[in-house]
């Protein structure tokens, strides 16, 4: 438990139209606002931190044809662009971009961007109470924070028509480079394709079954076996439980504890290899104000763990026990 030199790169994503509740594209001020850089800031002298504001982005008026069964095509593509470039930048100026959403589509162009700096030796773990891998043919909403796996994956290519306005977006990611973690809200052809394609998806079940440490573990070795890799971790709020995060969109019960969120990114941080995350799906505008509060805390909470905080506490470096006077 020793400090870590760490740069940190935030990106904020107003960004709500993958999804159709108001509210949040107020996540990543609502996260600000309660502290996070002054906590991040406080884990150790060697954390870096640099806020890169919100990506702002203007519609790309080529794209005239609308996608069928993808709402505000135009403005996902259009949005996702200038998001990959960013992530892309941040990543280049040798940081770990931590993105704050926004909806969950925005993982096409966070994903995306890692990938392209890093030259795609990226693994995916998606910690999720849903798969997010329904093609525009499969979903029954519509909503496009259900499909960004799906435009991800190279395996799914041949499902997906012609997207105007993303040849950007290459569907670069191999299934068997991502590993899902707090399933317990899968659509029957999400579940056909994990079964198919033999997804590597540690539902509720198998955490159940295994137990949080063991389940992160056998997700790392599969994504990851050689430890060389940089992870990109996709953690929608959703993945907790309710009673730790009501206010999301699409809460789901029986779904993670603050521990078990808190454990994974502890995991991920112990690596020293976590190259981006995406904190994603707090709305404030949803619940009480105490339930906001208790899931901008919990959000923060995960992060913290991502970037070396230690509920063992952490030894400053140049420590000396203090003598007495
Ligand atoms: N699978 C459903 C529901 C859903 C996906 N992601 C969230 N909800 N947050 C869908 O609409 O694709
Ligand atoms: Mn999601
Ligand atoms: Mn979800």
């Amino acid at each position: 438990h020793s400090e870590r030199e760490t740069k940190i790169g935030i990106l904020g994503v107003p960004f709500d139209k993958g999804q159709p509740k108001v509210g949040v594209a107020n996540g990543p001020d609502a996260i600000r606002n309660a502290g996070l850089v002054d906590q991040l800031a406080s884990i150790h002298k060697k954390i870096n931190i640099k806020d890169y504001g919100n990506v702002s982005y203007e519609i790309n008026e080529e794209i005239e044809k609308h996608v069928p069964n993808m709402r505000d095509y135009v403005h996902i593509a259009s949005c996702n662009y200038e998001l990959s470039k960013n992530v892309e930048r941040i990543i280049n100026d040798g940081r770990i971009c931590l993105t704050l959403g926004g909806d969950h589509s925005l993982g096409i162009g966070t994903v995306d961007g890692h990938i392209k700096a890093k030259q795609e030796n990226v693994c995916v773990l998606w910690v999720d109470a849903h798969a997010d891998l329904n093609t525009n043919k499969t979903s029954s909403s519509g909503n496009v924070h259900g499909m960004p796996m799906a435009l991800l994956a190279s395996e799914l290519s041949d499902y997906w028509p012609y997207l105007p306005g993303m040849d950007w977006q290459r569907p670069v990611i191999s299934i068997r480079n991502v590993a899902y973690i707090g399933l317990r809200s899968v659509d029957a052809y999400e579940r056909l394709i994990i079964d198919r394609l033999g997804i590597t998806a540690f539902g509720m079940e198998e955490v159940e079954n295994y137990g949080i440490s063991t389940v992160v573990n056998m997700a790392l070795e599969r994504i990851d076996p050689e430890a060389r890799r940089s992870i990109h971790v996709s953690f929608d709020v959703d993945s907790l439980d309710s009673l730790e995060a009501p206010s999301t969109g699409t809460a789901v019960r029986g779904g993670l504890t603050l521990r078990e969120g808190v454990h994974i990114m502890e995991s991920v941080y112990k690596t020293g290899r976590l190259g981006a995350m995406d904190l994603v799906e707090v709305n404030p505008s949803i619940g009480t104000e105490g339930d906001v509060k208790r899931t901008v805390e919990a959000a923060i909470h995960v992060i913290m763990a991502a970037f070396g905080h230690s509920r063992k506490g952490l030894i400053p470096r140049d420590a000396a026990l203090p003598l007495q006077t």
